[in-house]
């Protein structure tokens, strides 16, 4: 069981504590234009606390807004807000006004952080968010945040606050509503460290890690909470797609990779090219890993994907197994710490093998910033994230699909992504999203939207020979007995399908 002292300011457990030790030489961030040792960094979160508290009024319980990509400053003002007793509502980089907004209005912000090169989309903001009363720009000149530092003093005692008080709002991205406000106090930021970083990632001062994901978004938190837990470092990539990462891999000699299976895959394909002998641990997370990827990559490169869920609401990943526990395909195991489950419609544990609801909990869980659906995701103690899931005999948790894109038809649970999975292996396929649809002689049936692969003919024979196929391809009774071929499916903005519009169509 995780113990932390009841007054407990998480950052003192990040940073001061290696001046403390006498490690403040030690490299902390690799940023792209500048590198800073645990002591750099101390100094420049303490400026900043001072800066927040001496010039812009912070009292503790504040929320403070911060606008930027991944770098050293971004980590720097995320660690000063916290120190200073405040709280941290990260946006997006790439959020407009209206939507920077709404995280404005409902924490109640007055006061904002940002990159410069943000500056637009936040003016933009300000129209709709009459409480935001200061907004300060780093990236030079008079009156930016560096000035305002400059005058400040590098030393600053972090604020008594409780293990138990909030450091951290994060808005989901809202594709399911409104963008709901997970808070997570200072012991989850040391938790997710103690937990999944401690029993799954198993790093050391030594490591040095790197990845993709924004450090708005919980999982990116990993990319520089992990190191600092145990005194390594990080690289901080402002631009991180495929290619930039594996560049930075190779320069750097990073050894621990926090990235998406698409990045995996892209990587993949241009292994040549990179020098990632330096990778010690590789981990996949933030959508489900195929088999495909888990194989080629370790056929590539000798190493294991570490595959794992989390959430925005449990801050990190709560399900997942080391290297040496790994089984591929399945997510993994609960995180030590966690408790998992798979439950029916009415909150009762189902029998291994017997698909359902994921419930868990653990040291980390859901506490929506006043939002009534809390009661949706939160049950008699338990979270449900929203997936189903299988539990295996040996307690291994196998991904089935979101919660909503599970079709129950004549008795059987079908995963659309799984019917997806198998129609993408037909060469005539190019794209396809599978949802229920309304049958009047069967309640729910499966219907696949298809986008035909050039020179595919989208006629009933083509139909009929997919429906063959996926026959062959997986349990019978999970083929779609409905196809429309379409020219394009309905896609979120990051490109992923969004299957309610499809479901709405074919309730039509
Ligand atoms: O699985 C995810 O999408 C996730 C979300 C938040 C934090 C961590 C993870 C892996």
């Amino acid at each position: 069981e995780l113990r932390y002292p009841r007054r407990l300011n998480c950052v003192t457990h990040f940073l001061d504590r290696w001046i403390a030790e006498g490690r403040g030489h030690a490299l902390c961030l690799i940023g792209e234009h500048e590198s800073l040792t645990y002591r750099q960094l101390f100094e420049w979160v303490n400026r900043i606390a001072n800066v927040l508290v001496h010039r812009l009024g912070l009292k503790p319980g504040n929320r403070v807004l911060l606008r930027s990509g991944n770098t050293p400053m971004m980590v720097a003002t995320y660690l000063a807000v916290i120190k200073a007793g405040g709280i941290v509502v990260a946006t997006m980089p790439l959020l407009r006004a209206r939507e920077i907004a709404y995280p404005l209005n409902k924490a109640r912000i007055r006061i904002a952080l940002c990159d410069r090169r943000l500056s637009a989309e936040m003016e933009g903001a300000r129209a709709h968010a009459p409480g935001l009363e200061e907004v300060v720009y780093w990236g030079g000149g008079p009156g930016s945040l560096e000035a305002l530092m400059e005058a400040e003093s590098p030393a600053f005692t972090a604020a008594d606050t409780a293990a138990d008080d909030v450091c951290l709002i994060a808005f989901t991205s809202g594709t399911t509503g409104e963008p709901k406000g997970a808070m997570h106090f200072h012991r989850d930021m040391l938790a997710i460290c103690d937990t999944y970083a401690r029993h799954v990632v198993r790093a050391g001062p030594e490591d040095r890690f790197i990845g993709s994901a924004p450090f708005a978004f919980t999982f990116g938190l990993a990319i520089i909470l992990f190191p600092m837990r145990v005194g390594g470092s990080a690289v901080v990539l402002e631009k991180a797609g495929p290619e930039e990462l594996a560049q930075a891999i190779g320069r750097e000699r990073a050894t621990v990779c926090f990235t998406a299976p698409t990045a995996y895959r892209a990587m993949l394909g241009k292994l040549a090219a990179y020098d990632l002998s330096s990778l010690r641990r590789c981990i996949s997370a933030g959508e489900s890993l195929n088999r495909a990827t888990f194989d080629n990559w370790k056929a590539a490169t000798g190493l294991t994907l570490l595959d794992g869920i989390g959430g925005t609401e449990m801050l990190h990943i709560y399900l997942a197994s080391p290297e040496d526990e790994v089984r591929p395909g399945a997510t993994g195991r609960p995180v030590p710490g966690y408790e998992a489950r798979v439950v029916d419609e009415h909150g009762k544990e189902v029998p291994p093998g017997t698909v359902g609801r994921l419930a868990v909990r653990g040291p980390t869980g859901c506490r929506y910033l006043g939002d009534s659906r809390q009661t949706t995701y939160v049950k008699d103690g338990w979270n449900y994230p929203g997936d189903s899931y299988v539990m295996d005999e040996e307690g291994y948790f196998w991904y089935q699909a979101r919660c909503d894109d599970m079709i129950v038809s004549s008795g059987y649970n079908i995963s659309g992504p799984e019917v997806e999975a198998a129609l993408l292996r037909h060469p005539g396929v190019l794209e396809c999203g599978v949802v229920g649809a309304p049958d009047p002689d069967r309640g729910i049936i499966v219907k696949a939207y298809v986008v035909p692969a050039p020179g595919a003919a989208a006629d009933a024979a083509f139909a009929k020979a997919l429906q063959d196929f996926v026959k062959a391809e997986i349990a019978p009774y999970k083929y779609p007995r409905a196809i429309e071929f379409v020219t394009s499916l309905p896609k979120t903005a990051s490109g992923k399908i969004q299957r309610f519009a499809l479901r709405r169509h074919a309730a039509e």
